[in-house]
C-alpha cells in the first residue's frame, strides 16, 4: 500500500491489542551473539491517521536481501503489544504470516519485496511513555531503544537504516501542528476537514531515531547560518503559555551549533531543526533526527521560575542532543551494547562545550562530583557493568552513569593521552570513516589510534572491565628527585573476579610546602600493576598534587598529612586540585569519625584543619564566588558510603550522616561571622550583575552552614532571603534551608511558594523535591503526606521523580534506621511498575546497594528487594534490576 496515494482513513474497527503480558524470566541478550539482519530496508513509508484514543498506522517497507548477512526465508519484524490488521506482500493481501511471541514473521523469498502492514494503537492508554503516546492533549513519540515496535512492526534494531517518508493526518483543531523528522514536503486539507502533512528525511536512520509530534504548539524561531552559509530554521515548540520561557533554549541551540563547527568541525545537515517540549517524558530529551523531543524541564527557563543550575542544565541538554546529530545519528550504534559509542562520546562533547561556556574548573568539579555520587556506587555494587556491557535482559536498564559518564571519562582519557590536536585528528577520521554507518566502540578506538597515531591495545580494557580502579600512592625523596610508586588494583565485580591493569593517565605536579613553590605539571601513565616514576623536586616538604583535573576515573588512596592537604587546598595552581584537596581532607575526616577510628584528639585536629581550609577559601579575595562555592561543598553521603565500605568494613549511613552534619555545624559555628558577612555581601549583588551567579551560589551555601550551627538565625536570614528574592535561585535556596528547620517560616514560605506557582508544573515539582530532600526530622511523614497531595500523580514521571526519586536520594530519610524509607521506595516500585516500568526500575539501584551497608540496614534493604521479587508479574525492567541486585 502506497501511503502517498492512500491518504484516507481506513474503514472498519477491528480490535486494537493492548500491552502484551510481561514474561517473568526474560531472555538474556549477549553481545557475542550479534548477527547482521538478513534484510536491508532501503525505504520506509509510514502513514498515521492520528487520534488520541486510537491511531491507525500503515507501514510500507521496501526490503531486499542483505548481502552481508546469512540469507533467511522469513522476514521477522519486531512488535510489542500490537497485532497486524492487514498484511500485504508486493501489493497482494496475504494470510501467510504468523506471530512468534510479540513478533510478526512473514515468509519471503530471497529477492526485493514490498511489505505493508496496517495496525492500530491507543496513545491515551500508553502509560509507559514508550512508542506513540498522549501528553497534555498532544501526541508524541519516544522510540529509543525499542519503542518503535510499539508503533508498527519493524526490524527495530539500530543497524537497520532506512529512508523515511511519513504522512500524518488528523483533526486540525486537535492537532494544528504536525511535525516529523526531516523536511516537510507537502501539506493539505481533505474534503472531510482533516489536514495532513508529508515529511521526508533524506538521511537513512535507525527506527529509534523516528519521531512525530502532533498538537497545539507555538514556536520560538531564529535561523542559524552554518559556516558554509546554509540557513537552518531553528524552532523551539511549546504550549502557548510557555513561549516566554524559551529564549535560553533557542540561544543554547545556536551556541551549540557554532561550537560544534569550531571545535569538532561538525556542521548541521538539514534545513530545519525542531525541538518540542513535552511534560510527560521518561528522561531528559531525545535526539530524533531533526525533531528533538524534550522534557519541558530542559527547555523552559526564566529567572523567575528556573535556578541558575536549571539554566545550565537546559544549555547542557540542548547541546547534548544537538551533538548527537553527528555522534549518534550520522554515525549510530551497531547494537545496543555499543551505546557508549554515542552516549559516552556525546557526554564528553557536552561537557567540553559547557566548560567553554561556563569555565573549565567549576564544570569539571561538578562533573566529577556527579561521577562519584552516581557512577562509583554503580561500579561498586551488584549492577556494575563495563561501559560496553556484555549482556542484558532489558536495554533500558543500561542507560546508566557507567555508560554515559564513565564512558565520557574513558574517551576523555584518550584525549588526555594524545593531546587535543591529535584527538581532533582521531575524531575527524572517525566521522569521515564511519559516516552513514552503524558502528562499534572498536571502530571508534581504531579511528583514534589511526588518526592520532597511538596504540590503544591495552587501553581497550577500559571498555571491557567494570569497577573503579584503586591507585595507591607512596612517595620517597631520593637526592633531588621524588620517587612516586604507584599501584593499581581493579576490584572484582559481578562476573569479573580477576582484572588486568589498565593505562591510567595522571597529571601530577610536585610542590614544596616549605618553599611555597609550585612544580610544573606532567602527565604520567601508570600501565602496570606497580610502577615507579621519578620526578624533579623543587624544595623540601614535597607535596604531590595528583590526578589533576581528574585525568583518570580512579580512587586515589594515600595517607597525606592534613598540613599537606591544607596547603594544596589553599595554594595549588590547579583550581580543581584545590577542591580535591579539600574533599580528601573531608573524606578522611568523616570516614574516620563514622568508623570510630579516630580518637577525640584526632577528631578535633581534623575538624580544625577543615575549618582552616574553609576559612582561607572564604577569605581568598582572588577567588571567584563560583569557585568559592565549589570549595564549600562537602562530599556527598553516597560517595562517603563508597569510601567507608572498603574491604570488610561496611558503610554506616547513620554514622556518616551524623558525622557530616556535625562537621557542617562545627564549620557554621567556627566561621559564623565570616559566613554571615559572605551572605550579606552576596545578598547585595543584583540579579543582572555578571558576578550574580557566583554570589547566589555562595549565598545559599553560607545559609546552609549557618543553619547547621544556629537554626534560629538561619531561619530569620532564610525568610528574609525568600522575601527579598527576585529570582528562583535565591527563592529555592532559602526554601531549601527552611525545609530542614522546625520554624514557623517553613510552613509559611512553603505555602506562599505553592500558591505563587500552582499553575507551573515544573515549579510545583521543585516544591515536592525541596520537602522530599529536606533534613527535617519528619521527612518520612512529609513524603507520605505529599504522596496524597492533590497535585501528586504516579502518571507523570517528573512528578514521581520530584517526590519519590528525591526521597530515595535523601540519605537521612531513605536510610532511616527503622527501614521505613526502604519500605516506601519498595512500595513505589511495586505501584509504579505496572504503569511505567522504565521509571520504576530506576528506583531499584538505591536498594541494590545493600551489600555495602552495615548488616542491620542491609537485611532490611534486601528484605524489600525480596518482597518485590515475591510480588511476581514484574516488568522485564524491574525483574532484571531486582534479580541482579539480589544475586550480584
Ligand atoms: N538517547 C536518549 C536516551 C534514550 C533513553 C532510552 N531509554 C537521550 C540522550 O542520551 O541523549
Ligand atoms: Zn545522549
Amino acid at each position: 500500500m502506497d501511503i502517498a496515494t492512500t491518504p484516507t482513513n481506513p474503514q472498519g474497527n477491528p480490535e486494537i491489542a493492548d500491552a502484551a503480558p510481561t514474561p517473568q524470566d526474560p531472555p538474556v541478550i549477549r553481545r557475542e551473539d550479534y548477527k547482521p539482519f538478513p534484510w536491508l530496508v532501503p525505504s520506509t513509508k509510514l502513514a498515521f491517521f492520528l487520534g488520541l484514543e486510537e491511531t491507525r498506522v500503515s507501514a510500507t517497507l521496501k526490503v531486499e536481501p542483505n548481502p552481508a548477512a546469512e540469507a533467511a526465508a522469513t522476514l521477522r519484524l519486531n512488535g510489542d503489544g500490537i497485532t497486524p490488521l492487514a498484511v500485504t506482500v508486493d501489493g497482494e493481501d496475504t494470510d501467510a504470516w504468523e506471530m512468534d511471541g510479540p513478533d510478526l514473521v512473514i515468509p519471503l523469498s530471497a529477492a526485493p519485496h514490498e511489505v505493508s502492514i496496517l495496525n492500530g494503537i491507543k496513545p491515551s492508554a500508553n502509560t509507559q511513555l514508550m512508542g506513540l503516546y498522549a501528553s497534555n492533549g498532544m501526541l508524541c513519540t519516544q522510540c529509543e531503544s525499542e519503542g518503535f515496535r510499539r508503533i508498527t512492526f519493524f526490524p527495530d534494531r539500530p543497524d537497520v537504516l532506512s529512508v523515511y517518508q511519513v504522512l500524518m493526518e488528523g483533526d486540525p483543531s486537535a492537532f494544528p501542528i504536525l511535525l516529523c523528522n526531516g523536511n516537510k514536503v507537502a501539506e493539505g486539507v481533505r474534503e472531510n476537514g482533516t489536514h495532513w502533512a508529508e515529511w521526508h528525511d533524506p538521511w537513512p536512520k535507525p527506527s529509534y531515531l523516528f519521531a512525530l509530534v502532533a498538537g497545539d504548539l507555538v514556536a520560538n524561531s531564529k535561523p542559524f547560518t552554518t559556516r558554509s552559509g546554509r540557513e537552518v530554521e531553528c524552532n523551539v515548540w511549546v504550549r502557548a503559555e510557555d513561549l516566554e520561557r524559551t529564549d535560553h533554549a533557542l540561544e543554547s541551540l545556536h551556541r551549540s551549533m557554532k561550537w560544534d563547527e569550531d571545535v569538532f568541525g561538525r556542521e548541521y545537515d538539514l534545513d530545519l531543526y525542531n525541538i518540542v517540549a513535552v511534560s510527560d517524558f521518561n528522561m531528559g530529551a531525545m535526539e530524533n533526527k531533526g525533531l528533538n523531543v524534550f522534557n519541558t524541564k530542559y527547555v523552559l527557563a526564566d529567572p523567575d521560575t528556573a535556578t541558575d543550575a536549571d539554566f545550565d542544565a537546559v544549555e547542557g541538554v540542548i547541546a547534548h542532543e544537538y551533538f548527537h546529530n553527528w555522534s549518534g545519528n550520522r554515525i549510530t550504534c551497531r547494537d545496543w551494547f555499543q551505546l557508549s559509542l554515542k552516549e559516552g562520546f556525546t557526554v564528553l562533547r557536552d561537557q567540553l562545550f559547557s566548560q567553554d561556556m561556563r569555565g573549565e574548573a567549576v564544570k569539571r568539579i561538578e562533573d566529577v562530583r556527579i561521577l562519584r555520587a552516581a557512577q562509583f556506587p554503580e561500579d561498586g555494587g551488584p549492577l556494575a557493568h563495563p561501559i560496553r556491557p556484555d549482556s542484558y535482559r532489558e536495554i533500558s536498564n543500561f542507560y546508566t552513569a557507567t555508560v554515559y559518564n564513565k564512558g565520557a571519562e574513558v574517551i576523555r582519557m584518550m584525549r588526555s593521552i594524545v593531546g587535543e590536536k591529535r584527538f581532533r585528528a582521531g575524531t575527524d577520521l572517525y566521522f569521515y570513516r564511519h559516516d552513514g554507518e552503524a558502528a562499534t566502540c572498536e571502530d571508534f578506538i581504531t579511528a583514534i589510534e589511526d588518526g592520532a597515531g597511538v596504540d590503544l591495545t591495552q587501553f581497550r580494557r577500559w571498555y571491557s572491565q567494570a569497577g573503579t580502579p584503586r591507585v595507591t600512592v607512596r612517595q620517597a625523596v631520593e637526592g633531588d628527585s621524588l620517587v612516586l610508586t604507584l599501584n593499581q588494583h581493579v576490584p572484582a565485580t559481578p562476573g569479573q573476579p580477576d582484572k588486568l591493569p589498565m593505562p591510567v593517565p595522571l597529571r601530577v605536579a610536585v610542590h614544596s610546602r616549605a618553599n611555597g613553590t609550585l612544580g610544573d605539571e606532567k602527565l604520567i601513565i601508570l600501565a602496570d600493576a606497580e610502577q615507579a616514576f621519578t620526578l624533579p623536586l623543587d624544595g623540601p616538604d614535597p607535596v604531590v598534587s595528583i590526578n589533576r583535573s581528574f585525568t583518570a576515573p580512579v580512587v586515589i588512596e594515600r595517607a597525606l598529612q592534613s598540613e599537606d592537604l591544607v596547603f594544596l587546598a589553599a595554594q595549588d595552581n590547579d583550581p580543581f586540585a584545590r577542591s580535591e584537596a579539600l574533599q580528601e581532607l573531608a573524606v578522611s575526616h568523616l570516614v574516620g569519625i563514622a568508623s570510630g577510628e579516630f580518637s577525640a584528639a584526632e577528631q578535633a585536629a581534623g575538624e580544625a584543619a577543615i575549618i582552616d581550609a574553609f576559612r582561607s577559601s572564604l577569605a581568598d579575595a582572588a577567588l571567584e564566588d563560583a569557585m568559592r562555592g565549589e570549595l564549600m561543598v562537602l562530599p556527598s553521603e553516597t560517595y562517603l558510603f563508597e569510601v567507608m565500605a572498603s574491604g570488610a568494613r561496611k558503610a554506616d549511613p547513620g554514622a556518616i550522616h551524623t558525622a557530616r552534619e556535625g562537621l557542617k555545624s562545627a564549620i557554621g559555628a567556627a566561621l559564623a561571622d565570616e559566613l554571615q558577612a559572605l551572605h550579606a555581601r552576596a545578598s547585595a549583588v543584583m540579579l543582572d550583575d555578571p558576578a550574580g551567579r557566583g554570589a547566589r551560589k555562595v549565598k545559599t551555601l553560607a545559609l546552609a552552614l549557618i543553619a547547621a550551627a544556629d537554626p534560629a538565625r538561619a531561619a530569620t536570614l532564610a525568610a528574609a532571603q525568600y522575601d527579598a528574592a527576585d529570582n528562583m535561585t535565591d527563592r529555592q535556596g532559602a526554601l531549601m534551608v527552611l525545609c530542614g528547620l522546625d520554624h514557623p517560616a517553613r510552613a509559611e514560605k512553603l505555602a506562599a511558594f505553592h500558591e505563587r506557582y500552582s499553575d507551573n508544573p515544573l515549579v510545583v515539582d521543585k516544591w515536592f523535591t525541596l520537602q522530599a530532600l529536606s533534613l527535617h526530622s519528619d521527612v518520612i511523614q512529609h513524603v507520605r503526606d505529599l504522596a496524597e497531595h492533590p497535585d501528586f500523580t504516579m502518571k507523570n514521571p517528573n512528578r514521581v521523580r520530584s517526590l519519590h526519586m528525591a526521597f530515595a536520594g535523601n540519605p537521612k530519610g531513605f536510610h532511616a534506621a527503622s527501614g521505613e524509607g526502604y519500605r516506601m521506595v519498595a512500595d513505589v516500585i511495586l505501584a509504579l511498575d505496572p504503569i511505567n516500568p522504565q521509571t520504576a526500575a530506576r528506583f531499584v539501584p538505591a536498594l541494590g546497594r545493600w551489600r555495602r551497608i552495615e548488616p542491620v540496614r542491609a537485611s532490611l534493604m534486601k528484605g524489600e528487594l525480596e518482597r518485590i521479587m515475591a510480588a511476581g508479574n514484574l516488568s522485564r525492567d524491574t525483574f532484571e534490576q531486582v534479580s541482579r541486585s539480589l544475586e550480584g
